[in-house]
Order: structure tokens, then C-alpha cells, then sequence
């Protein structure tokens, strides 16, 4: 049998989508879901999230993008994993620039500081790459993720995260966007301040190296699944640090050189 193949039945699939959506929607972590199905496939892990997709669908959310996810040195070795992946976004995710994020609709949030692109032409691989993707980027946005696993204390795999949608629960995009021509992408450094205080630092390097790798790498993992980026999307292309935890009370500003800078509070 192929190591992708997928090893649980549609039901499963099905319950299991049901199970994550539920924990997220009320608030409550639960434990991860290869403790109960430790045979799940790298497929099945996808078929979870592409059926919580369709959950949120039919109940009207709107899909706002897509995300990379453990990009960074930094990201994986703060959740002790190797390999990149990657989830999408909603509209009911995003909250303005300077805006304020209720701790209460979430179990235990972190904030990433991310560089995020939108498309102007479709992306697909495989033999996707960072010159590809530049072609193809209508403008670059700073940005910070709010990840929110619904698995207790963080504690995951590859595959119980990938079929939690990557953690994936608000973001916050910087109002100034700006062309990646003339801008050294792979040397932008960030600054995240909470408090006033300086909590982490990276430059956009630390993600694959170039930030446009995310994406060229998410147009590769799609391909393999049939699928491509279209026009027209916006990317998250994973935290440049490790993330950082979040309280009610707390203040978060990321500066990002040349994009100006993202900032909320949490109550
Ligand atoms: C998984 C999501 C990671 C990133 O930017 O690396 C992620 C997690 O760490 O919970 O969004
Ligand atoms: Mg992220």
C-alpha cells in the first residue's frame, strides 16, 4: 500500500471533520486524533480538512485564502516537526488592522508575524518556483496569523494538525501593500512587540529561505492533490518566528521593514 493512500473510510472522514469543527466552534480543546487512528494517512489528513472546509461552506462561510504553515527553523522546532503544510483561511478570520480579538472565542491563541501575497495569475506545480511566483504576485502584504489549535496544550502531529486546518483561527493584514520589485523579500526583517516589549525577531529569509518558496512550495503540495492556486489569492506564507502566546490585555505590534507595521489587542 502507498504511503498516501488513504486508510480511513468516508465516514470517518466525515466524523472526524464533524468532531474538529465542533471543538473549534465551542471553544474546547480535544486530544489529537491519531491517538485514535494512528494508521490516518497523509490523504486522509487532507480529506479531514477539505471536509471542514465544506462544513463551513454550507454554512455560508466564505473561503478567503490559503496558508503555508511550519515554514520556518523557527516555527518547526517550536512544535517539533520537519515538514511544511498548509490550510486556508475565512471571512470570519479576518479582523482589521489595529482591531481587538475576544480571547474568549478562542482556546489558547499565539500571533505569527507572516508575509502575505496575492496572486495575479494562477500558480500551479509541480515545478512550481520562486520566479514563477514572483511572475505571478500582484502585491505583498504584512501579516499576522492568529493560530488557535484546538488540541490541547498545542500538542500535535503532522497529521492531527493538518486535519485541524493548520490551527488556522484569525489573521490581521497591514493596510500598506507594495510591489515585491525593488524590495529585497529575502532580507525584510520583522519586529514583534507585545506589551511595548520586543518578543521575537526574523527576517523573512527564515521562511524557506524566500518567502515566494512558500508559496511555490503550497502550488506543488496542491498539485499533488490535483488542485492550483488561482488568481487572485491571498497567501499566508507561514510565521518568520516561533509563535508567540497571547493573553486578554495584551497588545501586539509586528513592524515590518518596508511594509510599515500590523497591530491588535487582545481583551
Ligand atoms: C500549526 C500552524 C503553523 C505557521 O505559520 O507556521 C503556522 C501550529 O503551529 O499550530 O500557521
Ligand atoms: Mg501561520
Amino acid at each position: 500500500m502507498s504511503l498516501n493512500q488513504a486508510t480511513l473510510n468516508q465516514a470517518t472522514i466525515s466524523q472526524l471533520a464533524r468532531h474538529l469543527e465542533a471543538a473549534e466552534m465551542e471553544c474546547r480543546d480535544v486530544v489529537k486524533i491519531t491517538d485514535d487512528y494512528p494508521d490516518m494517512s497523509w490523504d486522509d489528513a487532507y480529506d479531514i480538512q477539505d471536509a471542514i472546509r465544506a462544513i463551513k461552506e454550507q454554512r455560508g462561510v466564505r473561503i478567503a485564502g490559503l496558508k503555508m504553515g511550519l515554514t520556518s527553523h523557527a516555527k518547526m522546532k517550536q512544535m517539533g516537526v520537519t515538514t511544511p503544510i498548509h490550510g486556508f483561511i475565512t471571512d470570519y478570520g479576518s479582523i482589521a488592522d489595529g482591531g481587538v480579538i475576544d480571547t474568549a472565542s478562542l482556546i489558547h491563541p499565539k500571533v505569527e508575524a507572516e508575509i502575505a501575497f496575492v496572486t495575479r495569475a494562477p500558480l500551479s506545480g509541480p515545478g512550481c518556483s520562486v520566479a514563477a511566483v514572483l511572475a505571478a504576485t500582484d502585491f505583498i502584504l504584512p501579516a499576522v496569523e492568529v493560530i488557535d489549535s484546538r488540541y490541547k496544550d498545542f500538542r500535535f502531529d503532522l497529521k492531527s494538525v493538518i486535519a485541524d486546518n493548520t490551527s488556522s483561527a484569525r489573521y490581521v493584514l497591514g493596510g500598506s501593500h507594495r510591489n515585491p520589485e525593488g524590495i529585497d523579500l529575502k532580507n525584510l526583517g520583522v519586529v514583534m512587540y507585545k506589551n511595548g516589549e520586543m518578543v521575537a525577531a526574523a527576517s523573512a529569509a527564515a521562511v524557506l529561505g524566500h518567502p515566494a518558496q512558500s508559496v511555490a512550495m503550497l502550488a506543488n503540495m496542491l498539485g499533488s492533490r490535483g488542485r492550483h492556486i488561482p488568481a487572485g489569492t491571498l497567501i499566508l506564507t507561514g510565521g518568520a518566528t516561533e509563535a508567540i502566546s497571547v493573553a486578554a490585555g495584551d497588545d501586539i505590534t509586528v513592524r515590518y521593514q518596508h511594509l510599515g507595521s500590523v497591530s491588535m489587542r487582545f481583551i
